[in-house]
Parts: structure tokens; C-alpha cells; sequence
């Protein structure tokens, strides 16, 4: 599998991660858990899964085969050399290649001067009119390969200039770039070039980091504190026909061997192998000598021999372009394409699955606590409701109870109720008896008769006087009876009132002294015609039957008037007792009516506290989903050929497991 494939793999295992992450951020922004700053944080997480970049870094000393690197291991698919690559100082300034969907196609070039003014490589980068752009034809690999031989443009300045420029340090002559015949002094034209281009890697988010020679590293001070250390990987190219220089040493140890770049993403490349290759020595001969090689390069760095790959980049380049299996193990590229792939996708992975797994699991924990918010608020409202439920239904049992048992009590003494009226009406009875027509009638008969009798009335003072007696003696005895009803009204009343709150109060009975008084002026006034001087008139029939009509209309006027004021008086009392009667059975209606409301309430109050427990069922689900979602996410199964170890030291390097990888 060749690094392309390796890390196309990545690339889907990539995609999932970042549909994992996109299910994530749906569902939590669907359950309404996000708040702004989160979604910001979300977006954002999303947009880094997204533009992920994982940049590896070609460094090394001049014409150690950096370019032809890049060009056999990302580039063959091309057809030709697509980095300039060739004898002597070729690559002239560092060359960025990377993929913005956002730009057309082009080669982006930063002039040597920028370096003369005080701003960073990175402030440059936001000033795109400062740089020198040339329009990229993807499918046009020549006219690629020609605009990147702009990269490998020099110029020649004065030697102030180059020494403005930073390449001439006089405490460092070695360093110096060539001068020219004219005393000018060679420098890149370009400080920094930016390729955008749609290739299958770049678009995946590889970054391609080749460059230049010793000097321009040690002159460009991005390229050493910021670019080499912020690659994932970084290569470092040794060429087996020259060993390990004292340059190619210092490079290593002043930019590659401090740890500034990590211990794990360093490669070392043993290049140019072919030129070990001899067809008078037999393969195993070659092989010896590319190991001891290694394995002298290795002892000098100070790596395990296992940490340098040997291999033929041009070898590869063209094994790749011509189809030639065999020369293709024989450059022995697939080895250092899988260790490459190995650690650039295994530093990637570790990116997503560590630097995001922060803001996942801050996500996670901010997305949890509101739900715990909403679990504690929906568990405080059911906790409440619940204690109102038994609140109310113990209150509305007992207050049902009370009233129904005060109806029962009500209704079961509407007996007593109903004696009591009996026993009012029988003595009303009496009092109306008393003072009704039938009575005053009877009482009159005896004087009516006395009156009406034909000629001289004998004893009709003594029948008068007798009947008026009578009749006072009635009134006094309604009076007596209405005293009764009065007592008997007042204790009844008491006790009903005591009894059922009521309060009723028998009025007072009618005092009989008026018709009493009333009776006596009625005596006085006719008692002239009984008198003797009024004997003869008397004795005339139409007289007497006048003054019999009169006196008898007179004093049914008067128990007229004393039974209707016996009737008004007991008409209050039964009137007090009904309304309150009727009052109080309405108040128990009202009363059962407002505690089937309560109850009806109370029951809306149970599908309240259902809904509440659905809605808690809800949320431990969605606590559950957020925990899955969030588990995808940070125990996503890193690919499984990044666990695999790297290859044995050289030797067995070229009998690499290509077959494991299959
Ligand atoms: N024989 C042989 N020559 C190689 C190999 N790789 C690169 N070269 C040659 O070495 C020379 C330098 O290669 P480059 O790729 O330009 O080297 P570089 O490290 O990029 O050098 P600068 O760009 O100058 O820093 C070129 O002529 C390549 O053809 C290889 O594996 N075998
Ligand atoms: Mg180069």
C-alpha cells in the first residue's frame, strides 16, 4: 500500500470522525442543549475536524534529494519530476504545498525583500497583494513543474544587501552563498512559496513542507522556530553517497536533534542508495553496505539503526512512473512511505482524538450539565407536585369526608328538623285555633244569641262581660301557647345552631296585649247599648243584629290582626330555618362540587407527573445518547496499522511486511 492509499485510509477514517462529530453537534443543537458559546465552540470544532492540516517537513542539506523526495513519494501519479529537483542548490526558498478550496489554483510567491521589514512569515501570509502569483493547470503537469522552477529562482545583490537579506554572516563563511564574477553575491528571489493545488493528499489536509539548503534554513528563522517544529512529521534527508557531513550534522543538531520537534515524528532518510548499487557485487553485498551504512549514519545522529530508512528516491520516482514493481522495492520507498504514514496519520489521529477530545469532552460536560439542569428542575416540579398530590388528595379526602358526613349528620337529623317543625306547627296550631274565626265565633255564640233573643235581653251585661272574658282569656292563652313556641323555637334554634353553625333566632313572639287592649275598647265602646237606658233599642231585632255583626266584625279584626301577627312571627322562624336549611344544603352541593374540581384538578395534576416522568425517562435517554455520542468521538478505534510497530532495523527493511498491510 503506498503512502497515498495509507493515507487515504486515514481519510475516511477521518470522515467518520468528522460525521461523528457532525451527529454529535446535531443532536446536541436539537435537544436544545447549546448555548451560544458552545455552538461558537462547536462550529469552530467543526471548522478545525474540517481544515485539519497535518504537514510533514522535507529538511535537510542542499541536494540531499528533499525534492525528489516529494516528488517519487506524493507526486509520481504526475508522470514526471514535478519539484524541481537537480545537482547543486536547487530548491532556492521554502515551498508550502497545500490545498485551500477557497483559492483558485496557484503559486503564491514572497519576495527575498519582504525579509528587510520587521514583519513575521505569518502576517505575510494576510497580505496576499505582497505576493507574486502564478495560476496553477492541475492537469497540466508540465506547466506545473515549470511554474515551481520559480521556487529555484536567484538573483545576485550587493554584498550589503545579502547581508541585510541575512545570508552573509561573516562568523559563518561557510554558510555563504556563491558570489558571482561581478563580486554579486547569489540570493533566493523568493523567501517563501505557497502552492494551492486540488491533489488528492493536499485535499485530504497534508501539508508538504520542502526545504532549502542549510543556509537558507539557518537564514530564515521561521522556517526553524515555526514551521519545522509545527510539522507532524519531518524528514530528514541523508544522501548515502556523501555520509553524514559535518553540515548535514549541524543541521541535525541544531534544529533536529533538541526535541523541539518531538522524538516520534522524526525520519531519517538514507537517499541516493542506488548509488551503492553495483552490479559486480551480488544484491546481499549491496544490501550489507546500505546497512552499514544506516547504521553508521544512525550511530552518528545517535538513533537506533532501525530509525534510519535507506532508500532511492529517484530510483522510486521512476519505478513508480515506469510501472516497475521491481525497481520500486528496490528503492525500498514503500518502507519509508509506510513509516511515514504511520507517524504523520498516527500524529493525526492524535490530534483529533486528543487536542479535540478537550473540547469534546467540555462540549460533553457543558451539554450534560443542562441536562442536569433540566433532570434537577423536572425532578424539583414532580417532587413538588407529587407532595401537592398527596397534600390534596389526603385534604380532599378528608374535606370530601367531612362533608359528606356533616350531609350524612345533615340529612339524618332532618328528622329532628322535621319534629321540631311538627311539634311548632301542632302549637301554632293551638294559637291559630285560638285566634281563628271558628273560635271567636264560638266564643260570641253565647252574647250573638243573648242579642238576637226577641224582646227584654235578660242578662246580656252579665253575657257581654262574660264573652269579653272569654275572649282575653283566649288571648292570654295564645299568649301562654306563642310563650311555649317561643321556648320550644329558642332551645331548638340553639341546639340546631350549635349544631350545624347555623344562626338562627326566633323572633319574638307577638305580645297579645294589644288585642288584649283592643278587645277592652271594644267592650267599652258597645257596653253603652247594653246599658239599661238603652234596653228598648235593644230589644229591636235589626239593632241588635247590627251590633252583633259589628262587635263580632271588631273582634275578628282584632284575632285577625293577633293570628296574622302569630303568622308573621312563625313565618320568620320556619323562613330562617329553610333559608338556613336550604343555604346549607347548597353549601354541601357547593362544597362536594368544589372538591370534584380539586379532585378533577388532582388529576390533571397526575397527567402532569406522568408527563414529568416520561420527560425524566427523556432525559436519562438523552444523558445516555450524549455519553454514546460523545464515546464514538474520543474511543473512535485509532486505524489499525498505526499500532503496528516500525519495521526492524535495516536489513529486514527490505523484506518489509508489504503483504501484512495488503
Ligand atoms: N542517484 C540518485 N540521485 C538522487 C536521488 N535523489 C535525488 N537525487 C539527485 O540529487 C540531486 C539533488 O536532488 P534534490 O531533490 O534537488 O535535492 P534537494 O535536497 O532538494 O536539494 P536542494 O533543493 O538544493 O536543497 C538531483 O540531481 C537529484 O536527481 C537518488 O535517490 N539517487
Ligand atoms: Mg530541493
Amino acid at each position: 500500500m503506498s503512502f497515498n492509499e495509507q493515507f487515504d485510509q486515514q481519510g475516511a477514517w477521518r470522515r467518520d470522525f468528522a460525521l461523528r462529530l457532525k451527529r454529535f453537534a446535531e443532536w446536541v443543537k436539537e435537544q436544545g442543549l447549546l448555548n451560544a458559546a458552545m455552538e461558537d465552540r462547536m462550529l469552530r470544532l467543526q471548522a478545525q475536524v474540517r481544515s485539519d492540516k497535518v504537514m510533514v517537513a522535507f529538511v535537510a542539506e542542499f541536494s540531499r534529494g528533499k525534492s525528489e523526495l516529494i516528488n517519487a513519494i506524493f507526486f509520481a501519479g504526475y508522470g514526471r519530476r514535478i519539484m524541481p529537483a537537480s545537482a547543486g542548490r536547487t530548491t532556492m526558498c521554502t515551498i508550502e504545498l497545500g490545498y485551500d478550496p477557497e483559492m483558485v489554483p496557484c503559486l503564491r510567491l514572497l519576495p527575498i525583500e519582504t525579509r528587510m521589514q520587521p514583519q513575521a512569515l505569518m502576517a505575510w501570509r494576510l497580505m496576499p497583494q505582497k505576493w507574486f502569483q502564478i495560476e496553477l493547470q492541475v492537469d497540466n503537469p508540465a506547466q506545473l513543474a515549470e511554474a515551481f522552477e520559480k521556487a529555484a529562482e536567484v538573483q545576485h545583490v550587493t554584498l550589503e544587501k545579502a547581508r541585510a537579506l541575512g545570508f552573509w554572516n561573516d562568523d559563518r563563511s561557510e554558510d555563504h552563498p556563491p558570489i558571482a564574477a561581478d563580486g554579486r553575491v547569489e540570493v533566493p528571489k523568493w523567501r517563501h512559496a505557497l502552492v494551492n493545488i486540488a491533489h488528492p493528499l493536499l485535499k485530504q489536509g497534508l501539508v508538504i513542507l520542502d526545504t532549502p539548503g542549510l543556509n537558507a534554513i539557518g537564514a530564515e528563522p521561521e522556517l526553524t522556530v515555526s514551521l519545522i517544529p509545527q510539522a507532524h512529521a519531518v524528514v530528514f534527508v541523508l544522501a548515502a553517497d556523501t555520509g553524514v557531513t559535518r553540515s548535514d550534522l549541524s543541521i541535525w543538531q541544531e534544529h533536529l536533534d533538541n526535541g523541539a520537534t518531538g522524538s516520534d515524528n522524526r525520519l531519517v532518510v538514507l537517499n541516493k542508495i542506488d548509488t551503492l548499487w553495483d552490479a559486480l557485487s551480488t544484491p546481499e553485498q549491496v544490501q550489507a553496505q546500505i546497512d552499514r551504512k544506516s547504521a553508521r549514519s544512525a550511530e552518528i545522529l545517535g538513533l537506533q539503526c532501525s530509525q534510519v530508512l535507506a532508500v532511492s528516491a529517484q530510483k522510486g520516482l521512476v519505478a513508480k512512473i515506469t510501472h516497475d514493481d521491481v525497481l520500486l522495492q528496490a528503492s525500498q520507498l514503500p518502507v519509508l512511505e509506510l513509516a511515514l504514514a504511520k507517524s504523520l496519520i498516527g500524529q493525526r489521529q492524535n490530534i483529533l482524538r486528543t487536542a479535540v477530545a478537550a473540547s469534546i469532552q467540555e462540549l460533553n460536560n457543558e451539554a450534560a450539565r443542562a441536562l442536569t439542569m433540566r433532570r434537577r428542575d423536572q425532578t424539583d416540579q414532580m417532587l413538588e407536585l407529587r407532595g401537592l398530590r398527596g397534600k390534596h388528595s389526603s385534604v380532599i379526602q378528608r374535606m370530601r369526608k367531612r362533608i359528606e358526613h356533616e350531609q350524612a349528620e345533615f340529612s339524618g337529623s332532618s328528622a329532628r328538623l322535621h319534629a321540631i317543625r311538627t311539634v311548632h306547627n301542632s302549637l301554632l296550631g293551638d294559637v291559630v285555633h285560638l285566634l281563628g274565626l271558628p273560635t271567636l265565633r264560638a266564643e260570641l255564640a253565647g252574647l250573638t244569641a243573648a242579642l238576637k233573643q226577641p224582646g227584654i235581653k235578660l242578662r246580656l251585661k252579665k253575657t257581654y262581660s262574660e264573652t269579653f272574658s272569654g275572649l282575653r282569656k283566649t288571648l292570654h292563652q295564645a299568649q301562654t301557647t306563642m310563650a311555649e313556641i317561643q321556648a320550644m323555637l329558642d332551645s331548638s334554634f340553639g341546639q340546631i345552631n350549635a349544631e350545624f353553625g347555623f344562626s338562627l333566632k326566633a323572633g319574638r313572639a307577638p305580645d297579645m296585649k294589644q288585642s288584649v287592649q283592643d278587645l277592652e275598647l271594644i267592650e267599652r265602646s258597645h257596653l253603652q247599648y247594653i246599658s239599661l237606658g238603652n234596653v228598648m233599642r235593644m230589644a229591636q231585632a235589626g239593632f241588635s243584629d247590627r251590633l252583633v255583626r259589628a262587635l263580632s266584625g271588631r273582634m275578628r279584626m282584632v284575632f285577625e290582626s293577633a293570628l296574622g301577627e302569630v303568622e308573621l312571627w312563625n313565618q320568620s322562624a320556619s323562613a330562617q330555618l329553610d333559608a338556613q336549611m336550604r343555604e346549607r344544603r347548597q353549601s354541601f352541593d357547593k362544597r362536594l362540587d368544589a372538591i370534584a374540581r380539586i379532585d378533577q384538578a388532582a388529576l390533571m395534576l397526575d397527567e402532569r407527573i406522568s408527563e414529568i416522568n416520561q420527560q425524566l425517562i427523556r432525559l436519562r435517554a438523552m444523558e445516555t445518547m450524549l455519553g454514546d455520542l460523545t464515546s464514538q468521538l474520543l474511543n473512535m478505534e485509532p486505524l489499525p496499522f498505526a499500532l503496528q510497530p516500525l519495521p526492524d532495523c535495516a536489513g529486514h527493511a527490505a523484506h518489509t511486511p508489504l503483504a501484512e498491510l495488503a
